[in-house]
């Protein structure tokens, strides 16, 4: 008995010695993953964000465990996941109403090799022997100033371009030492789709007897957010500005149920996701604001395209529930982000789903390939800290 316990301890001795081990080669996500799948970057100006990215067939590249270090300030979880998780396509002229992520994917085959060329002066990542991920440090440019001292802005970036017919879609992930996120994608390629003719009400006239179609790219992407390492005390508040007495009035709203939301330019709508407990020292909850900053163009399709329906939805975590459309085929689970919303708490674990929308009208320049468009959404930090936390390296 004695001797069994006096083994039991020496393995578990041991393994704690072996845990130690990793953590001091790998303190990156806290042992979520191998060094292999793991990003952590320390900022010029100090700040330091950590992750874990994997590699599945439809999201291509996903992210999670991310969490964030201001040059002063303790580590904090901001998403435990992160993914693209939908980009719909559909033609002006109804011929096709592509489901990318889902139906095609941005990973395996379809994810291209990169190398230096692609990826100056950043570190290439391999999954199985090729480089699919470029990791960069950039320069952002003047970030703040105080009479005549500056502070620069940085922030690491990552991206990997997957192939989908004859687009080419580079998914980045932009992490800035203020704590800011932006996360996007670009659209390069050739045009996929075109028409006979010299004039078009579907399409443009880009060449002899050629129309180029115009079509919509429809961004979705899914955000578990769950702030200082826990969901579970995460809350949604709406915020709208409402012109009262001649002034505008902040209105707070906090989302109880399961819902989607638009843009509203006329109230200054946004929305941030907060955590119940942590605070700042002025007391305010510990917070990050949602912009959909290209809201400028907005589509909602026909009625069998109800998840276009909404500029941003909250639900309920639910595992199952991976794309904002042609959701797997499962008995279980719902189909696509407008019967995900049925209703429920999102008192538990929520997950946000910021969409953006980018309406490409072809044009004589697009052909024979088109230069790069970026579509993106931006998490900003509401009182994450208690000032602004590159203002200190100001000397
Ligand atoms: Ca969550
Ligand atoms: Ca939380
Ligand atoms: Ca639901
Ligand atoms: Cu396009």
């Amino acid at each position: 008995m004695n001797s069994l316990k006096g083994f039991i301890l020496r393995i578990a001795r041991l393994s704690t010695g072996f845990i130690g081990l990793v953590t001091a080669l790998n303190a990156v996500a806290d042992g979520a993953c191998g060094s292999a799948y793991a990003i952590e970057t320390t900022l010029p100006s100090g700040a330091r964000w950590s992750m874990c990215w994997e590699q599945t067939l439809q999201n291509g590249i996903s992210l999670h465990h991310i969490a964030y270090q201001a040059k002063k300030g303790p580590k904090q979880d901001i998403l435990f996941r992160a993914e693209l998780a939908q980009v719909h396509v559909p033609y002006d002229d109804n011929s096709a109403r592509y489901h990318d992520i889902s139906d095609y994917g941005f990973g395996e085959r379809n994810l291209l090799e990169l190398n230096e060329q692609t990826c100056p002066n950043g570190s290439l990542i391999k999954y199985y022997g090729k480089a699919v991920l470029c990791q960069q440090i950039l320069a952002r440019g003047e970030e703040l100033r105080s009479q005549n001292t500056s502070v620069q802005g940085y922030k690491l970036s990552i991206f990997s371009i997957s192939q989908v017919g004859s687009y080419n879609y580079i998914p980045r992930w932009d992490f800035f030492d203020n704590g800011t996120m932006e996360f996007s994608v670009g659209a390069t390629g050739a045009l996929q789709k075109f028409t006979r003719g010299n004039e078009s009400d579907v399409g443009w006239l880009i060449g002899p007897d050629k129309i180029g179609l115009s079509h919509l790219h429809n961004f979705f992407w899914r955000l578990d957010f769950d702030l200082a390492g826990n969901g579970a005390n995460d809350y949604v508040e709406e915020i709208n500005f409402v012109r009262e007495d001649k002034g505008l009035k902040a209105k707070h709203e906090k989302l109880e149920l399961e819902t989607g939301r638009d843009v509203n330019p006329d109230t200054m709508r946004t929305w941030i996701v907060a955590d119940k407990e942590r605070k700042n020292a002025v007391n305010s909850p510990l917070a990050y604001e949602i912009q959909l900053y290209q809201a400028g163009q907005r589509d909602v399709g026909p009625e069998e395209e109800a998840f276009t329906k909404y500029d941003i939805y909250f639900t309920k975590a639910k595992e199952c529930e991976r794309f904002a459309s042609h959701n797997g085929t499962a008995d279980y689970c719902a189909k696509d982000l407008s019967t995900y919303l049925n209703g429920e708490t999102l008192d538990e674990d929520l997950i946000v789903w910021p969409t953006t929308s980018f309406y490409h009208i072809p044009r004589a320049e697009d052909a024979p390939n088109m230069n790069l468009h970026w579509s993106g959404i931006r998490l900003k930090p509401f009182d994450w800290h208690n000032s602004n936390p590159l203002a200190s390296s100001i000397r």
